[in-house]
């Protein structure tokens, strides 16, 4: 029997609103990955709009876990990055080079979204995390996040679909790393992702959902990596993540209109592990 696949997942852990550690951990577990959860920090709920939230820093903690982890012999196949406070940032800064070499470093540079930085976060944030991507293998950003590393004026303006496979590229030059530009607006009101991968450039598109619900982009980098751990290659990786997020999103519609509080995917999971199973056995008749 194999072991299952080790994956550092290091991002908050926030109490309410479906974000980050709570949205992407139990993707990671369906997708039958051992997912290592590392928090950076305990919120009462999300920065966006749900009130006086608290925030605890648990960076102090994490070179602790991490040495405590390194006596364990585990095969480390990802580590994933959210959401890192300035404190954090600088942990991982120190520690990743020292768990040698993992194949997937994929960090999700969440700074910001719809043209703004979110709460928390300003320039010496930004500054911490153009040093920090430059260690990842592929990096997640969303438009604001692509502009804010490239230190372009951010704006929630729809993307043409020539800007957006720029914007990509730019980033993709500039640190040197693999690039997926998610939940890019579309000027034709489509939602498009765009990658700048070993491949080349890429892009895909589909019908948007109305609405702005937490944690899309934390469920599509959680998803993005996971498919990758399984063996399938980035763009299909992509396209799997896309696709789970919009039978998702259809689903959270019916059940909830208040976007603050992220996204229903529980129905969605049987499909996501009878895609993985589809292709695993297709990979073992070759
Ligand atoms: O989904 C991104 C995210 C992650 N973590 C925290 C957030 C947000 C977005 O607002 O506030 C704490």
């Amino acid at each position: 029997m194999n072991e299952r696949a080790a994956v550092i997942l290091s991002e908050d852990l926030s109490g309410v609103g479906g974000v980050s550690m709570s949205a992407a951990l139990p993707l990671l577990t369906a997708m039958d990955l051992m997912p290592c959860a590392l928090p950076t920090a305990l919120l009462s709920s999300h920065t966006g709009g749900l009130g006086a939230n608290t925030a605890l820093d648990l960076s102090a903690e994490m070179p602790k876990v991490l040495t405590h982890w390194q006596t364990l012999g585990l095969d480390w196949q990802a580590v994933v990055l959210g959401y890192l406070g300035r404190s954090a940032m600088a942990v991982w800064q120190a520690w990743l080079p020292q768990l040698g070499s993992v194949p997937l470093r994929l960090i999700d540079p969440v700074m910001g979204d719809h043209g703004k930085l979110y709460r928390g976060f300003g320039a010496a944030e930004v500054v911490g995390m153009r040093r920090l991507v430059t260690q990842a293998t592929l990096i997640t950003p969303n438009v604001t996040e692509a502009q804010a590393l490239l230190g372009q004026p951010l704006t929630a303006a729809a993307q043409t679909p020539a800007a957006a496979a720029a914007l990509a590229q730019a980033v993709a030059t500039r640190f040197g790393v693999d690039v997926v530009l998610t939940g890019v607006s579309l000027v034709d009101g489509a939602i498009g992702v765009f990658g700048q991968t070993a491949t080349g450039a890429w892009a895909q598109r589909a019908p948007r959902t109305p609405g702005d619900y937490f944690g899309t982009g934390d469920l599509f980098t959680a998803l993005l990596a996971g498919a990758i751990v399984r063996g399938w290659a980035i763009s299909d990786a992509a396209a799997l993540a896309a696709e789970f997020i919009r039978r998702a999103l259809a689903y959270t519609r019916t059940v909830t209109a208040d976007p603050r509080f992220g996204v229903a995917y529980a129905p969605i999971l049987p499909w996501l592990i009878t895609q993985l199973a589809t292709t695993k056995e297709a990979q073992h008749d070759n």
